[in-house]
């Protein structure tokens, strides 16, 4: 791999993993569409399996492709490599299932995104494997929750919906005194805006869904562990459960991320706009973003994040009833689930993203039932104002 990592995110995004194909000179990575790699003789496959001869053998295990992909998003986030699924979800419980045993115990965000918290609570029980959910903004909560068999320490931030933050610094020296490994879902910040391996986290998690790949078009994960052991935990544990990315799909994604740097930039700008216009509308009683002063954890924003992302969550004075009837009427971002792609989107995460966590979880965690979640996309910022004000006047 072309040696980047003095360089800038807007170079890497394009630079990084990518060298001319060494036998056309493509200057775009080649689909390397292939389910299997031909050896010239027994000897060569059998050193191959045995690891003593570099080279690729099933694309399960790797790929020329995939491993382009893999490279780009371990030298944007500064890990030691990466291991790429066929989703966000298969790189979370591929995690979950390589770190943890009958017997463990997970600490996590309580706003997290609502399939991973609904697949901790409901599959991990039945290998023996126990969760607590907390608001992990504060300290405190983690401690008291921490046992000799918690294992993992995980969070999402900026958290999906409330827009959340959790203090990853802080929680990598506890997860430090704890001998816990400290994971951090890094999807809602991008790595152009956030790093937590340097702040101290094991392993960075991605659904390269959304603001990596950024054109809802691609469902994927990636796995970014820091140190080469949990890097060979982590492989391995993927190519044994088999959520392996496909060529193409990471072929789609490494096209896409080369625009990262100025899609985020782009709607993060929009973002702030529209929250600043949403904060000061009457009819909105409530705007949550990290780059508004009226954030609770602003300043951990300011110190931990590059920028403050392109995720809004806002609720109505006339709460729900009032909600629905705007988000049936906005006209430019569209009605769906997902987020981070050029386009805006909206959703109502008690009812849709979060609909599988229960009533009493959802109120824990902050995910009430006027919230409107709002992924910013790169569109003219005045076509999503007007637009956004024009469903205000529905209600
Ligand atoms: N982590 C976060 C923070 C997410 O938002 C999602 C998906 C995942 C992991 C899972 O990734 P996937 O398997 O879908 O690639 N979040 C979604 C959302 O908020 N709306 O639709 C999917």
């Amino acid at each position: 791999m072309k040696e980047k990592k003095d360089k800038s995110m807007e170079t890497k995004v394009i630079h990084s993993g990518q060298e001319p194909d060494p036998v056309y000179g493509g200057v775009s990575v080649p689909i390397y569409q292939s389910s299997t790699f031909a050896f010239q003789s027994v000897e060569q496959g059998a050193a191959r399996f045995a690891g003593l001869e570099k080279g690729y053998i099933y694309t399960r295990i790797a790929n020329p492709t995939i491993k382009a992909l893999e490279d780009r998003v371990a030298s944007l986030e500064n890990g030691y490599g990466g291991i790429a699924t066929s989703s966000g979800m298969a790189a979370i419980s591929t995690i979950i299932f390589g770190l943890l045993e009958k017997g463990s115990h997970l600490i996590s965000t309580a706003s997290v995104y609502g399939s991973t918290r609904v697949m901790i609570e409901n599959l991990l029980p039945r290998f023996g494997i126990s969760a607590d959910f907390t608001d992990t903004s504060n300290l405190d909560n983690i401690r008291k929750l921490i046992r000799p068999t918690t294992k993992i320490l995980f969070i999402e931030t900026p958290a999906n919906p409330t827009l959340v933050l959790t203090d990853i610094a802080a929680c990598a020296t506890l997860a430090q005194e704890e001998n816990l490994t400290l994971v951090v879902d890094n999807t809602f910040a991008s790595p152009i805006l956030q790093n937590p391996l340097d702040l101290g986290a094991d392993i960075v998690v991605h659904s390269v869904t959304k603001f990596l790949n950024g054109h809802s078009d691609v469902v994927g994960g990636i796995i970014i562990p820091r140190d080469e052991e949990t890097y060979q935990k982590m492989h391995k544990t993927m190519t044994l459960l088999g959520g392996n990315m496909d060529p193409h799909q990471a072929w789609l994604v490494l096209r896409g991320i080369q625009t990262l740097a100025i899609r985020v930039q782009k709607s993060q700008e929009n973002a702030l706009k529209l929250a600043q216009f949403l904060s000061s509308h009457p009819k909105v009683a409530w705007v949550n973003y990290p780059g508004l002063p009226s954030h609770p954890q602003h300043e951990l924003a300011q110190r931990q994040m590059r920028g403050f992302g392109a995720m809004i969550c806002f609720g109505l004075k006339g709460g729900y009833e009032a909600g629905k009837k705007m988000i049936n009427s906005v006209r430019v971002a569209t009605l769906a689930v997902s987020l981070g792609g050029v386009e805006s989107l909206i959703q109502h995460p008690a009812s849709m993203t979060h609909a599988g966590v229960s009533q009493e979880e959802k109120e824990q965690a902050g995910i009430t039932e006027d919230l409107i979640r709002l992924s910013v996309g790169c569109e003219g910022y005045e076509d999503l104002r007007s637009d956004l004000e024009q469903a205000l006047e529905k209600d």
